[in-house]
């Protein structure tokens, strides 16, 4: 049961000294994700989409998002209803610093000589067309338009195809509609959901099939993007697995406890789903007391606190006696999002393996990276920062090698080639090489 309007809203709080081992495991550990009935239920839309195009889209669009469109996909000339400036300037903002910063990721080609005569080089080449989900629901989602597009663009893909569930009245909100105007997208789908990443994995008489579905949804988006590409028909893949969003604090004495509260809610509102997690280090039940309490009495002023009452109760702080022992718990976690609000805090960085993104200091909110800074903001939730990395260039790009062999290199490595592929049993592969050796004696 979840606090009333008149309760406190109020995190657990743990010392780590009084936790046994599995009491610790137990606090990693992210809501369990019931796949098998997601799959199932998304399974028939998918195969409906796949048979029906645009139809099958206009039904779910019906079912799902209550509303009926006519037309499911918008080309370009895009027209933006209007905004006003400010919101326009903070949006080409975010846009100029994130493409200065996804700029400076585009690597020269990379040319090595192995042994002389023996060039290997690698070169990027663009994804040809890109999907980017960008989910509606309980928010408007302009930035994630921005965090998926801008890499795209400057990757350089030929088609970007943006796709978000349309509102009451059948439109996509004009800042999302600015945004796909700024990235030159090709094509705007009006549909969300599992309806809207079989469209962009198969096409439709309208929608055009891509090559890449990246961005951020919910269950069902998840669960349509692990099963479009999985099906090799669809020839189709994807940026990461996703869950709930999710952000985990280090504070110490030098913190700030009204600052810490802030980040945490930031994250808190986004779902009631939402991971927040905050390590004391050396802290003392008065410092926690002063965040509860800020927490309680910030997320009370808060729009969303209906959303924030339900994440808030199923977060927590734990404290520990060093700073080592909260990096091990946060390397361990593996959060998308880490904010060290700690003395040294530029340093400590070294000592951080599993996280989506790191924010470095007290001036350094979330929020920052989320709209403006320049980083990305699609990043790996649910522990997987263990082993992704966020939205970046390379996620819009093939890394291809290359080789040039010139006759004393084939003479130098050959003969290790020719051994390899005998002792492989290849005799072809053995031959490719002798051929050559022959001709030139
Ligand atoms: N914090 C979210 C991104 C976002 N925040 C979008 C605001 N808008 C990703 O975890
Ligand atoms: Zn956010």
């Amino acid at each position: 049961s979840f606090p009333g309007p008149n309760d406190p809203i109020l995190m657990r709080s743990f010392d780590s000294k009084d936790l046994s081992k599995d009491e610790m495991h137990e606090l990693f550990k992210r809501p369990i994700i019931n796949s098998d009935q997601i799959i199932k239920t998304v399974k028939p839309i998918i195969d409906q989409v796949k048979a029906n195009g645009d139809e099958a889209i206009r039904q779910f669009t019906l079912k799902f998002d209550n509303v009926s469109i006519s037309d499911v996909v918008i080309r370009p000339p895009f027209v933006v209803p209007p905004l006003p400036d400010s919101v326009k300037s903070a949006i080409d903002v975010a846009y100029d610093n994130i493409t200065k910063f996804h700029k400076a990721q585009l690597s020269d080609t990379l040319t090595v000589e192995t042994m002389p005569g023996v060039v290997c080089s690698r070169f990027s080449r663009p994804i040809e067309r890109v999907g980017l989900y960008v989910p509606g629901g309980t928010a408007v989602l302009p930035s994630t338009a921005l965090m998926l597009g801008v890499p795209a663009q400057v990757a350089g893909c030929r088609e970007i195809v943006v796709a978000s569930p349309p509102d009451k009245s059948g439109n996509l909100a004009a800042e999302v509609m600015y945004v796909a105007s700024k990235l030159n997208a090709t094509a705007i789908v009006k549909a969300g959901g599992a309806q809207a990443v079989a469209a962009l994995a198969y096409g439709t008489e309208t929608v055009p099939k891509v090559d890449k579905i990246c961005g951020p949804g919910n269950q069902f988006v998840t669960a349509a993007k692990m099963l479009v590409q999985n099906d090799v028909s669809a020839m189709v893949s994807i940026d990461m697995p996703a869950g709930p969003s999710e952000l985990l604090v280090i504070a110490d004495s030098t913190s700030e406890p009204s600052f810490i509260a802030s980040d945490l809610l930031s994250q808190a509102e986004h779902g009631v789903d939402s991971q927040v997690v905050l390590l004391t280090v050396g802290m003392d039940q008065k410092f926690v007391d002063v965040v509860q309490h800020q927490v309680d009495t910030q997320a009370k002023r808060l729009p969303r606190v209906d959303i924030v009452r339900k994440s808030i109760p199923k977060s927590y702080i734990l404290n520990f006696d060093t700073l080592k022992e909260a990096m091990d718990f946060s390397n361990q976690y593996a959060p998308e999002h880490l904010i060290l609000q700690i003395e040294n805090a530029q340093e400590c960085t070294s000592m951080v393996n599993n996280a989506g993104s790191v924010f470095v200091g007290k001036y350094s909110p979330e929020s920052c990276g989320d709209y403006a800074s320049g980083t990305n903001h699609t990043l790996p939730t649910y522990g997987f920062s263990k082993m992704y990395s966020g939205v970046n260039i390379s996620t819009f790009q093939k890394h291809i090698t290359s080789q040039m062999l010139t006759k004393e290199g084939l003479e130098l490595v050959g003969p290790s080639v020719m051994t390899l592929a005998e002792v492989e049993g290849l005799e072809a592969h053995r031959n490719a090489v002798a051929i050559r050796f022959a001709k030139t004696e």
